[in-house]
């Protein structure tokens, strides 16, 4: 018999005088849900004074967004909750801090990040976090390594990937990516401006195609615990400092799309920009979003391979050379599930708000049609992307 059940907000406030640690737990008085995210609750616990001081989040055992009529298992607070514990052993100033968790009550208690703001609101509103980009190469470079082949002993890996294994939340990915934009669907949706565009895409051979190899990468190629979902929205920042948060979607998978996620919705806001703010501020953001490109990769790539030098246990992936023929692959497949997460977001269930909240709908239709011709362009060119300046270059070139 399980012990779960939903909470209220004064069960989240027990909880969290129970678990979070504090050293006046009675002075925890309110919680307010403020979940904005398509899975789980979120409470916000204050105190007397009215100060947040933890999060308490619990999973549903359904798709919040959707309701009971999509059932989704509760292990995904275990999977999420375990994923930042890993994450945080190699990445603490980059992961949020997990105080407490339950599997049974699919609940945790996170550490309370009310100085920081949710990356993606920032960018909508044309904020720039310089060293964001780079901490996010950190954070990626950190946990994949030291989660990958490279670092793990290989049985100790395998029985890594067992814990992990997502098969629920990872076929929502599965289709949600790599199937259903690509047909009709019923989960899909989008304007019906951009019928031409979906048509075309849908009936592109060499784009399917693309796609395909994509989708299998992500069914079989089990190279690091990713986070699994790590978009703008699963990104708090403050001045000089992020923390990534939701890794529901954790588990062994191909780096390349942990990386591809986090470019795709630097892309997205690219994309939606013109529709955001005034002319001049679009194009300085922009920019920014070119450089949070190249400070993404770039910084990746840097600490990966100094990690690798440093630290690869394995003897024949130590050898000269390969750290770097590897990361050539994990750079041409995040480069196509850039592409994907694109064109996902556009048309697909799931859409960001830096196209969706552009008020004009001609513009909001320019600028999903940009997401879509470069979601597209980005899955079939990917193998021939060699590096970040030139994908910089032809992003410029595609307008
Ligand atoms: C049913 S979940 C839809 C989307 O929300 C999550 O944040 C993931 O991005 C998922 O694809
Ligand atoms: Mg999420």
């Amino acid at each position: 018999m399980s012990r779960y059940y939903t909470f209220n907000a004064a069960d989240a406030v027990e909880y969290a005088r129970q678990f979070a640690g504090v050293k006046d737990p009675q002075s925890l008085v309110t919680a307010d849900e403020i979940g904005d995210g398509n899975l789980n609750l979120v409470f916000k616990i204050r105190d007397t004074a009215g100060v947040s001081r933890v999060i308490v989040k619990q999973a549903l055992p359904y798709v919040r967004c959707v309701g009971e009529s999509w059932p989704l298992t509760l292990d995904r607070a275990r999977i999420e909750a375990e994923t930042l514990l890993v994450h945080g052993q190699f990445c603490p100033q980059h992961t949020v801090n997990i105080l407490h968790h339950d599997a049974e009550l699919a609940v945790m208690v996170q550490e309370d990040l009310s100085d920081h703001l949710i990356w993606r609101s920032e960018l909508l509103k044309g904020k720039y976090y310089p060293q964001a980009a780079s901490q996010l190469g950190e954070y990626l470079a950190q946990s994949l390594f030291h989660t990958s082949d490279f670092y793990q002993n290989a049985q100790y890996k395998k029985a890594e990937v067992s814990r992990f294994i997502n098969p629920e939340l990872c076929q929502i990915t599965e289709d949600l990516f790599f199937t259903d934009p690509y047909i009709v669907h019923e989960r899909n949706h989008f304007d019906a401006l951009l019928q031409p565009e979906v048509d075309a895409l849908r009936a592109d051979r060499p784009l399917l195609l693309a796609v395909a190899a994509l989708k299998q990468r992500f069914l079989s190629h089990a190279e690091a615990l990713l986070h699994g979902d790590i978009h703008s929205g699963s990104i708090f920042v403050a001045e000089g400092k992020l923390k990534a948060i939701d890794a529901e979607f954790g588990f062994y998978g191909p780096m390349g799309f942990d990386l591809g996620t986090a470019m795709g919705n630097l892309l997205l806001n690219y994309c939606g920009l013109p529709g955001l703010v005034a002319t001049r501020e679009a194009a300085d953001g922009r920019e920014q979003r070119l450089q949070d490109l190249r400070d993404l990769w770039l910084s990746f790539r840097e600490r990966f391979l100094q990690l690798a030098a440093d630290k690869t246990q394995d003897p024949a992936l130590a050898i000269a050379g390969y750290a770097e023929y590897f990361l050539q692959q994990v750079w041409h497949d995040a480069v196509g599930f850039c592409g994907s997460e694109l064109i996902r977001r556009t048309i697909g269930f799931a859409h960001v708000a830096d196209l969706d909240s552009i008020a004009d709908a001609a513009m909001r239709a320019d600028c999903q049609r940009h997401a879509l011709s470069l979601g597209q362009w980005l899955i079939i060119t990917a193998p021939q992307i060699d590096d970040i300046e030139a994908l910089i270059a032809r992003i410029r070139q595609n307008g």
